[in-house]
């Protein structure tokens, strides 16, 4: 009798045809009040449902033909997307969905081989680079399609050496099994001095993947001479011309000459002997930003043959005075020429916008970059410059300070480009509490939607100032594909929840299994290897560029995907995400419930247009510029 009644309300109400299902949790039981979404390719709105106490939910009078996406959530937990096409106009169609942890990590590094800590050298005295290190790179130095780790280390203060192999910085092996080996030694890269950040490419384009590492009064390039073996290039390549303390740096082709060229931040001016000494409630602490004098930034173009030109004051990078910290890369007007964001600690961040001649104009305040939506600078620490809801325009996330909470800025194009979009997205809901370091926009669970992760701590020594332990679990916000985030951390793992001294993160798919790894580091805490094990992950595509005309890397290079259904995604080359950290080159897109791309368009840095049809997913595309 109801399912007849149900039927003869169907006729009465609904002309065309309908879907109807229910929600349930992992152990089958029914879930009411979960938020059900409709929505066809290109819509602007998702038609929306709440399910009912016995977690029934309908869609009725469906246009014949269309295609539709299906899901549900709740309080962080969501279904995987469902498709369905609407057929003839009488026809019911059942789908039920079952909600769950989307997105979910292991910490494997007990069985992984890596056995880092990285260590400050604090001894008491509150020198200012004790809480500021941290960086760590993902790369595959050998070619051999698994990605490598490689990890910056401090040293001794004030004498800023490495006195002792608990300093020494570490390239780890990817044993293609996921157990690495150390293979510092041999590849030389054991360093000296006190460093900061990494930012890995292949800056001579030979094939194999070089290293600049960033610290305290020395940086220093490292070319890969393909045998396992690191050769310091750094005096030879003229670029020993350090200031006194560089964090982060980042590799970018601004002239799109087929060379990347070289971008670093410099944080502050500062000695051992010219530190400032500061208090906290009547102790000694660490000092705020405003103690310090600011450095300007460089920007080195590459010769093309080994050595490198210092541009800063031709360029006009140099004009802005900052306090840098991390540096990322997109192309916020869509004009070709990558863009460069840098967040600065307690100061408003800086746009430099790409003129196209050889200059930049530092355009953070007009573009609404500079501040937060009070009109704040944040101090700012690692940023991605990514598109967060597809619609073709790179947006801008960064993190801070507790007090501050983690900016996020929506592009809306010409002309005022940016707005803060924290609150409406909801990442102010989770972040002000917070402190974050590295940071990254990726597509943890596969759907087709790009969401947060945090390497998350306070200061060491700050327990009153912030009641609770300066070791905090990191963050992770999912991206629910209508503009907003939920904080799903607390859903994403027993692991995720160890509290550390995080702060460097870079992100690759160290296992080759398509869903997208974090490794990060803690001050005098061990490296950490997060494995991605979301279950019910969506489809995938990842594109390796080999440029040819372009750099053979294919940094900057900007590709749109375009699904069956019509929608598209976007997301462009770069190793340069989060904080003092360098992440794979490879370009990645979650592809929901689609196992093929029917195009995907490449745009590289040389001018190229390249598209791909019909790509099946799941795998790895070497893609060569034509
Ligand atoms: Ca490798
Ligand atoms: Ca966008
Ligand atoms: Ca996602
Ligand atoms: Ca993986």
């Amino acid at each position: 009798m109801r399912f007849l009644a149900a039927f003869l309300l169907l006729m009465a109400e609904s002309a065309g045809p309908s879907v109807h299902g229910k929600v349930t949790d992992e152990s089958g039981r029914s879930v009411s009040g979960a938020t059900v979404s409709l929505s066809t390719a290109g819509a602007a709105q998702s038609l929306l449902a709440v399910s009912s106490d016995d977690g029934s939910y309908s869609f009725r009078s469906l246009r014949v033909g269309a295609e539709y996406e299906l899901r549900a959530e709740r309080e962080g937990l969501g279904s995987p997307v469902r498709t369905l096409r609407a057929g003839n106009a009488d026809e019911t169609v059942t789908i039920d969905l079952k909600i769950s942890s989307r997105i979910l990590f292991e910490d494997i590094t007990a069985k992984t081989g890596i056995d880092f800590t990285l260590r400050n050298g604090a001894t008491g005295h509150f020198y200012q680079p004790e809480i500021m290190l941290g960086g760590v790179a993902a790369l595959d130095y050998n070619n051999d399609g698994c990605m490598d780790i490689f990890v910056t280390n401090g040293a001794t203060l004030p004498d800023e050496k490495k006195a002792g192999p608990q300093y020494r910085n570490r390239l780890y092996r990817n044993n293609c099994d996921m157990t690495f080996t150390d293979v510092t030694e041999k590849a030389g890269l054991a360093g000296e001095g006190y460093n900061m950040g990494v930012a890995a490419t292949d800056f001579d384009n030979d094939g194999f993947v070089d290293l600049f590492v960033t610290g305290l009064h020395h940086n220093t390039l490292y070319r890969n001479r393909g045998d396992g073996t690191f050769e310091d290039v750094t005096r030879k390549a003229g670029l020993d011309k350090t200031t006194t303390w560089s964090v982060s740096a980042g590799w970018f082709d601004y002239d799109n000459d087929g060379f990347l060229d070289l971008f670093v931040t410099n944080y502050v001016a500062w000695t051992p002997e010219t530190e400032v000494t500061c208090q906290f409630a009547g102790k000694p602490f660490y000092c705020h930003p405003r103690d310090y004098k600011g450095l300007p930034n460089q920007l080195f173009h590459n010769n093309r043959d080994g050595t490198f030109t210092d541009v800063s004051a031709s360029s006009g990078i140099g004009d802005s005075i900052g306090k840098g910290m991390g540096v990322s890369f997109g192309d916020f007007n869509g004009d070709g020429l990558t863009d460069v964001f840098v967040a600065n600690d307690s100061i408003a961040n800086f746009l430099f916008q790409n003129l196209g001649n050889g200059r930049f104009k530092e355009v953070a305040l007009e573009t609404g970059v500079a501040y937060n939506a009070q009109g704040k600078a944040v101090a700012g620490m690692g940023s991605d410059f990514r598109d967060f809801n597809n619609d073709g325009l790179d947006d801008v996330a960064l993190d801070g300070m507790y007090w501050d909470g983690f900016t996020l800025y929506q592009n809306h194009g010409k002309p005022n480009f940016f707005t803060d979009e924290t609150v409406s997205s909801g990442v102010a809901l989770s972040t002000p509490s917070r402190t974050g370091w590295g940071m990254g926009m990726y597509d943890f669970d596969n759907d087709g939607y790009k969401d947060l992760f945090y390497a998350a701590s306070h200061f060491p020594g700050t327990e009153a100032q912030v009641r609770a332990s300066p070791a905090t679990p990191n963050l992770v916000l999912r991206n629910l594909g209508n503009g907003s985030f939920a904080d799903v951390s607390r859903l994403a793992g027993r692991d995720f929840q160890h509290p550390a001294l995080f702060h460097g993160a870079a992100f690759a798919d160290f296992d080759n299994d398509g869903r997208i790894d974090i490794i990060v580091t803690a001050i005098d805490g061990a490296l950490r290897l997060f494995r991605n094990v979301s279950p019910e992950s969506g489809h995938w595509i990842a594109l390796r560029l080999v440029g040819t005309r372009s750099n053979r890397d294919g940094l900057g290079s900007r590709i749109r995907l375009i699904l069956p259904g019509g929608n598209s995604e976007y997301n462009h080359a770069t190793t340069s995400v989060g904080y003092a950290s360098s992440s794979e080159p490879l370009v990645r897109f979650g592809l929901g419930p689609y196992d093929y791309a029917p195009e995907i368009e490449v745009r590289w840095p040389s001018g190229r247009i390249q598209r791909l049809k019909d790509s099946k997913a799941d795998r790895v595309l070497v893609v060569r510029e034509p």
